[in-house]
């Protein structure tokens, strides 16, 4: 496990800190983002928190959710914004936080990542990237445990969020003694994981429910019912009267069914832009595919924005799987 060196200096270098994650943040985005704000709060910093897609609404429960800016132009910005550094979390890729990229990064001091996805060896050297964490939280639980930061409860309740929905509430393949080592402790600490539990997971609006029951009903079966494919346009989100961000999960229901290996989810924002986001089960490695149409991930999970249309770009995918499936055909 990589040392804490790195990260604790560039904490104790500034003052003034802006936090940051990924586009349409998940619950470890989010959960990371108010856990290390209150953190920092506690250590006397400056602290601002922006992101380039709104958070959902079942964050919300969250301590400082509401302390989130949404970030569209520069004026939300401080005027002193050069004295600021920059955290980003749970990505390594710049390209994946949206406009914080063009309007924060090029004014702050410094910037320093924290993340458990994969990564180049030359960003993993100067950040700090743990592949083997289950998640962002699990890695500032041992930072805050290394500073000795009290986690008080509403830091207990970020940092078990972002856990509980990056492993799948203790499942996916990541999940370690460590991982039920600090659940252990963020439940002593009194963190009701019931709750926790009823906030990320019960806690969806009926118009995402119908998203649902719409996007369920394009699923095609391909490859011998190998390969799943959803779609969502953007007037199934209209109808329903939800928004994009309410569909992020859908592409997990084929994943269910024993025989299928891979999942596609092919949905259009408000605004009318495509992106395809693969899963995978098994060896079928998607970040490649991902990453021949601009995208990236990992081995079992990405996605890509696409410049086709979304019936040229279903087969253009369909082709790239079509050699994992020759024998099954
Ligand atoms: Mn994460």
């Amino acid at each position: 496990m990589a040392g804490f060196d790195g990260l604790t200096h560039f904490l104790e270098n500034y003052e003034k800190f802006i936090l940051t994650a990924h586009e349409t943040p998940d619950g470890d985005a989010v959960g990371s983002e108010c856990a290390l704000f209150l953190a920092l709060q506690s250590l006397g910093k400056t602290v601002l928190l922006y992101n380039s897609d709104p958070i959902a609404h079942k964050y919300s429960f969250l301590g400082c959710a509401d302390k989130i800016v949404t970030l569209k132009e520069e004026s939300q910005l401080p005027e002193d914004i050069a004295d600021y550094a920059l955290l980003i979390l749970d990505t390594n890729d710049l390209h994946n936080i949206g406009v914080v990229a063009e309007l924060v990064l090029p004014r702050v001091k410094a910037y320093f990542i924290v993340d458990h996805h994969e990564s180049e060896e030359d960003i993993i050297e100067v950040n700090h990237i743990e592949e083997s964490a289950s998640s962002t939280c699990e890695i500032l639980f041992e930072l805050f445990e290394k500073l000795e930061i009290e986690i008080t409860l509403p830091i207990a309740e970020a940092l078990f969020t972002g856990i509980v929905y990056d492993t799948g509430s203790f499942i996916y393949p990541k999940t370690t003694p460590r991982t039920f080592m600090i659940a252990y402790i963020l439940s002593k600490i009194g963190v009701n994981p019931n709750k926790i539990y009823q906030k990320i997971y019960e806690s969806n609006s009926v118009s995402a429910l119908r998203l649902q029951s719409k996007v369920l009903s394009t699923l095609e079966l391909f490859y011998d019912q190998h390969v799943a494919a959803q779609t969502m346009t953007k007037e199934m989100i209209f109808e329903c009267g939800a928004i994009y961000e309410e569909a992020d999960a859908l592409i997990n229901v084929p994943l269910k069914s024993e025989s299928i290996r891979v999942s596609l989810f092919f949905k259009e924002n408000e605004a009318g832009i495509l992106r395809c986001s693969l899963r995978s089960k098994g060896n079928i490695n998607v970040a490649e595919i991902a990453q021949t149409y601009g995208g990236g991930g990992h081995k079992t999970a990405a996605g890509f924005k696409s410049i086709w249309p979304l019936e040229t770009i279903k087969q253009k995918v369909l082709d790239k799987l079509l050699p994992y499936f020759m024998e099954s055909k």
